[in-house]
């Protein structure tokens, strides 16, 4: 699809605007009702949003969030920064991080989780995109950040994957992507599941309980929450008795990509980055790629999940399987495999699609459900990074396809909306979602 000249600029305006509306001044809300406080994930991508605006505003957003790092290096999911007159449930007593030595002394209430580290994507795209006369400007910020990232990696290459795998070990399903059925068997063992009365804000807020969790997963989740808090949120004893734990590929990806992007930026940020640190990041991304390797069912052409605590493999068709595209893959073979499984019946060949993008959840999958959040809807940022990893691939015609049908997509249902239907392509979830006219500004400036 062709972005003409005209309606490229209107729909930048468009999507400006949905940034301006959620700017809460030195961070972004995630979108304007459903998700009122700062969330990890989404603010990296919001920051590659900004930096088409304002690149002082995108290093802004990082820095805020970095400012609620904790002394383990954990960047949390959540930095509750809206006032009352914004509710989310659950909110910070659920969580009650001051339990943990790391959290006690942050100017700000926290969860005690964290989601993939695009944050290192992020500050690359936001350098290449600080023009020349800011750039003796922007580059102490850019090294300000850099050892904060460097331990935000340590903390994943060494709390998260205690067996120096390659592979980081998530939590709780809120770490990305919620009800993908990846996370199903893992929370169909929890048989005890009562966290205490709650109410949901979320579905009420919607309107349309079909698109988000169910109560049975809420239950778990909340319980979850509970057991991590028993932890003290302490990596070591999470390990010990924590009832789930999974690697997971899609998060070891972003993980891989995100230390090249670091070791990218290295010489930038010097003296920040260290003989060291570079040797560190060299080796995690090295370590990352073939833990993946190890993933990988040549049969499948996908990489799958792994189950610490069952030692069973987690073999779904998710858009997790494609973890070597998005961590950059050097291997050929895997790379074409992954190419074949990508425009197969399975993801984006299936004919039933209104565009050619891909769904949180293959509909040949028996838990495919096309309204369903991560359970089959398309989500922008996911189709962002599998754009980008593409692109730096050398698969560039195959990359102009993924961002053109975003654009389609979004612009045909009229909307920046959190994820799509993929056969409808109509917009679900919340309406203006910062961190997809986020991607949005990055697409209309790219092609
Ligand atoms: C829980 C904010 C976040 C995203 C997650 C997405 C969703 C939250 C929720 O919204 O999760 O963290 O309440 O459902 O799954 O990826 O960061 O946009």
């Amino acid at each position: 699809m062709t972005v003409t000249a005209e309606s490229r600029a209107l729909r930048r305006e468009r999507a400006a605007a949905v940034l301006h509306a959620n700017d809460a001044g030195s961070w972004t809300k995630a979108s304007p009702r459903l998700y009122p406080h700062q969330w990890s994930w989404d603010s990296a991508f919001i920051a590659i949003g900004w930096a088409h605006l304002d690149v002082r505003r995108a290093l802004r957003e990082l820095e805020q969030l970095f400012s609620a790092q904790w002394t383990t290096g954990l960047v949390p999911h959540i930095v509750f920064r809206a006032g009352p007159g914004d509710p989310y449930f659950p909110g910070p007593e659920w969580w009650d991080c001051a339990v943990s030595p790391a959290a006690r002394n942050l100017p700000v209430k926290t969860t005690g989780i964290c989601q993939p580290p695009v944050h290192a994507l992020a500050l690359r795209r936001v350098w290449q995109l600080t023009p020349e006369a800011l750039r003796p400007e922007i580059r102490p910020r850019v090294q300000a950040l850099y050892p904060k990232m460097v331990r935000w990696h340590r903390y994943l290459a060494t709390q998260r994957d205690p067996e120096r795998s390659g592979l980081v070990t998530t939590y709780h399903p809120w770490e990305g992507t919620d009800n993908s059925p990846r996370w199903d068997r893992a929370l169909a063992r929890i048989e005890v599941a009562k966290p205490g009365p709650y109410t949901r804000l979320d579905t009420s807020e919607l309107g349309d309980p079909s698109q988000r969790p169910t109560d049975w997963d809420y239950d778990r989740y909340l319980w979850l929450v509970g057991q991590l808090r028993e932890c003290r949120y302490d990596d070591e004893q999470i390990y010990r008795q924590h009832p789930f734990l999974i690697k997971d590929v899609f998060f070891s990806a972003v993980l891989v990509a995100a230390n090249a992007a670091l070791l990218d930026l290295a010489d930038l940020a010097d003296p920040a980055a260290t003989a060291s640190d570079r040797e560190d990041l060299a080796r995690w991304a090295e370590r990352g790629r073939a833990g993946l390797a190890g993933r990988f069912s040549a049969e499948s052409g996908l990489c799958h999940d792994y189950d610490v605590r069952t030692g069973e493999d987690i073999r779904l068709r998710t858009f997790a399987g494609f973890a070597p595209i998005f961590a950059g893959t050097a291997d050929a073979g895997q790379l074409a495999a992954q190419l074949r499984a990508l425009d197969s019946g399975d993801f984006c060949g299936n004919p039933l699609l209104r565009w050619r993008l891909l769904p949180s959840t293959s509909p040949a999958e028996p838990a495919f459900e096309r309204h369903n959040y991560w359970r089959g809807p398309v989500w922008p940022v996911i189709n962002w990074l599998l754009w980008h990893s593409l692109g730096s691939l050398g698969c560039s015609a195959r990359a102009d396809e993924v961002r053109g049908d975003s654009l389609g997509e979004m612009a045909t249902a009229g909307e920046f909306a959190e994820y799509f239907d993929p056969f409808a392509g109509t917009a679900l979830g919340s309406p203006q979602q910062s961190w997809t006219a986020a991607v949005a500004l990055d697409w209309l400036a790219s092609g």
